[in-house]
C-alpha cells in the first residue's frame, strides 16, 4: 500500500495494515451507512489542519431566523459555508464575522470525505463546504432536514471527533418515529439518495472528558452544497 492509496501517510514506523481495522459497516437506512471508526487513522493529520481553520474562523453562536441562539458553535471551511442570522440560513462564501472568504477546505478533510462516501456507495463525491459544529456539554440540535443545498443527489459525509453523542435519525416527516445512534470519536456516517431529505437531530451533549478533544464534541459535515 502507498500513501497515494487515500491513507494518511505514517512515516514509515509501521504498515498501513497495522492501522486500519477492518470496515465496521451499519446500514440506518437503505442509502445512510455508519463507518465504525473510519477516520481513526486520519485523526493525526485532520487534527492540524483542523486548528489553523478555527484559528481563522473561529467558533461563533449565530442566531436563527426565529431569533434563538443555537447551543452548537460553528465555523466552515471550503468554498461555502452555512449560516444563519435573523434573515434565513444559507451557504455563503464569506464569513459575515470576519467579512473575508472561509478558510479553504484543507485537501485531507477532501480525501477522508471521498474515500468515505466511496466505501459507502458514493464514488466520485468532491465537496465544496465543511461545516464544522462544535457541541460542549448540554449542546443539542433539533430534528430537523438539510434543505439548503442545491442538489439533493449528492451525499452527505459526517465525521465524529471527541465525545460521545447519541444520534436522532427520524423518517421523511418531523412527527416520525426516530432511531437513537450513538456516534463515538472516529466514526464516519454517509447520507445519499432516498435518506437525503430524513429529519435528524443531536441528544444534548453529556459532560465527559475526550483525552484528544477535552470536554467537547466536533462534527464536520461535509457538503457538496453549490
Ligand atoms: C442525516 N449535524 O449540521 S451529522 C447539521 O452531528 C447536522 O452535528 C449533526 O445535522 C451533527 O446539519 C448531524 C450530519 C447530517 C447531515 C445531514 C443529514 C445528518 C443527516 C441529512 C439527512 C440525514
Ligand atoms: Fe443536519
Amino acid at each position: 500500500m502507498h500513501c497515494s492509496d487515500g491513507g494518511p501517510a505514517n512515516l514509515g514506523l509501521f504498515s498501513d495494515s497495522d492501522l486500519q481495522q477492518p470496515a465496521r459497516i451499519e446500514l440506518l437506512g437503505p442509502q445512510s451507512r455508519v463507518l465504525r471508526g473510519f477516520a481513526l487513522p486520519w485523526i493525526e493529520a485532520l487534527l492540524p489542519p483542523l486548528h489553523a481553520v478555527l484559528g481563522a474562523a473561529p467558533f461563533r453562536q449565530m442566531q436563527t431566523p426565529g431569533g434563538f441562539t443555537m447551543s452548537v458553535g460553528l465555523s466552515s471551511c471550503g468554498q461555502l459555508g452555512w449560516t444563519t442570522d435573523r434573515h434565513g440560513y444559507r451557504y455563503s462564501p464569506i464569513d459575515p464575522q470576519s467579512q473575508r472568504p472561509w478558510p479553504a477546505m484543507p485537501g485531507v478533510f477532501r480525501e477522508l470525505a471521498e474515500a468515505a462516501a466511496q466505501a459507502a456507495g458514493f464514488p466520485g463525491f468532491a465537496p465544496d463546504s465543511c461545516l464544522i459544529n462544535c457541541y460542549r456539554p448540554g449542546a443539542k440540535m433539533s430534528l430537523h432536514q438539510d434543505k439548503n443545498e442545491r442538489d439533493y443527489t449528492a451525499p452527505i459525509v459526517s465525521v465524529s471527533l471527541g465525545l460521545p453523542a447519541t444520534f436522532l435519525f427520524g423518517g421523511q416527516q418531523r412527527n416520525g418515529k426516530t432511531q437513537r445512534v450513538p456516534l463515538l470519536h472516529g466514526d464516519v456516517v454517509v447520507w445519499g439518495g432516498v435518506d437525503r431529505l430524513r429529519y435528524h437531530g443531536v441528544l444534548a451533549l453529556k459532560d465527559g472528558q475526550h483525552p484528544l478533544l477535552g470536554r467537547q464534541r466536533i462534527n464536520l459535515t461535509l457538503r457538496q452544497a453549490g
